[in-house]
């Protein structure tokens, strides 16, 4: 594997595990809030992140490259809000898109079909994934701070499967 690509893989899965991290985090402050249907959407949201870093980790293995596992950072602990939350989830994932975007130039540039392939995977899951928050964040706009617009989001939330 392209030593260029392969560093740049294991950031990139560094970042995932870190995007984990962050969701897990998220849920736990939901937990605290006695909002389990929101708790559950970000644990499960976490669950593919990790899936999201295995996929890289098992594609650096089967291109011959060498995977590096490095410190994942402390996420934050707090967020006031729903809102709050949801809005950094978005922003979080704006960055991951742009660190996709940056990994397409990168393998473009080094000639790797192979990893240009691969990434295609994730664009198209960049789309959903920010669409997905945004989402979220506009409808909690709406509630504002409203009791029962909340409660009934993390009712709604609460209905996330796996799959989505
Ligand atoms: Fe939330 O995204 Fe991974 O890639």
């Amino acid at each position: 594997m392209n030593k260029k690509i392969e560093q740049a893989f294991n950031d990139h899965l560094n970042a995932e595990f870190y995007s984990a991290y962050l969701y897990l985090s998220m849920a736990n402050c939901f937990t605290a809030k006695n909002l389990d249907g929101m708790a559950g959407w970000m644990r499960l949201q976490a669950e593919e992140e990790r899936e999201h870093a295995m996929k890289f980790l098992d594609f650096i293995g089967v291109r011959g490259g060498r995977v590096m596992l490095k410190q994942i950072d402390q996420p934050p602990l707090e967020w006031a809000t729903p809102l709050e939350i949801f809005q950094q989830a978005y922003d979080h994932e704006c960055e991951i898109s742009a660190k996709i975007n940056a990994l397409v130039d990168l393998a473009t540039k080094e000639g790797d079909h192979a990893a240009v392939n691969f990434l295609q995977w994730f664009v198209a899951e960049q789309v959903e994934e920010e669409a997905h928050a945004l989402g979220i964040v506009e409808k909690l706009k709406m509630v504002g701070d409203h009791p029962m617009g909340i409660l009934q989001m993390d009712g709604r939330l609460a209905q996330r499967t796996a799959s989505k």
